[in-house]
């Protein structure tokens, strides 16, 4: 079964990051989660990461606010694909978050979610995976189409009523 790990900085970050279990569960991918911290445990963030691949974990999604450090802390340390959710936090929006995750130095790429897209951030690890794993390519192909039908079906319902 194919693995994907959740890293966050602080258990505050959980509520919104349901997404991402709600998503892992739909397509039936495992997953692992921890509170770890790029500033506060920075030698546990550093193991977690350089043991992620032995653990059989194919891609890692961290999630971080403020100055948000963990996902360029986890790619510093694997090779492993590695995805960061920026969080917003109680100051600037997120956007601190945002820039800290995506400007990451050149030979170190962080794959960087809009902010809380926890959601966003399993699908693309899932996407990543079904590259491997075909029974997830034809998952996410029907994720897609029930997508576009639920959109042709509000078009549908939105031109009924405007007829009125
Ligand atoms: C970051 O600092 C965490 O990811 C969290 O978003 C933020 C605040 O952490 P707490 O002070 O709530 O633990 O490292």
């Amino acid at each position: 079964m194919p693995k994907v790990a959740l890293v966050m900085g602080s258990k505050s970050d959980l509520p919104v990051l349901e997404g991402f279990f709600k998503v892992c569960k739909e397509f039936n991918v495992e997953y692992e989660a921890r509170v770890l911290s790029a500033h506060r445990t920075p030698v546990e963030a550093a193991e977690f990461a350089q043991g992620a691949k032995s653990r059989g974990v194919e891609v890692i999604c961290a999630a971080a606010g403020k100055a948000a450090h963990l996902a360029g802390a986890m790619a510093a340390n694997t090779t492993l694909p590695v995805i960061g959710i920026p969080v917003k936090s109680s100051t600037l929006d997120g956007l601190d978050a945002l820039l800290s995750t995506v400007q990451m130095p050149s030979g170190m790429p962080v794959a960087t979610v809009a902010i809380n897209g926890a959601d966003n951030a399993a699908l693309l690890a899932v996407q990543i995976l079904a590259i491997k794993y075909p029974e997830l390519a034809d998952k996410l192909t029907a994720y897609r189409r029930a997508m576009t039908e639920k959109v042709l079906a509000a078009d549908e319902e939105l031109n009924k009523e405007i007829e009125k």
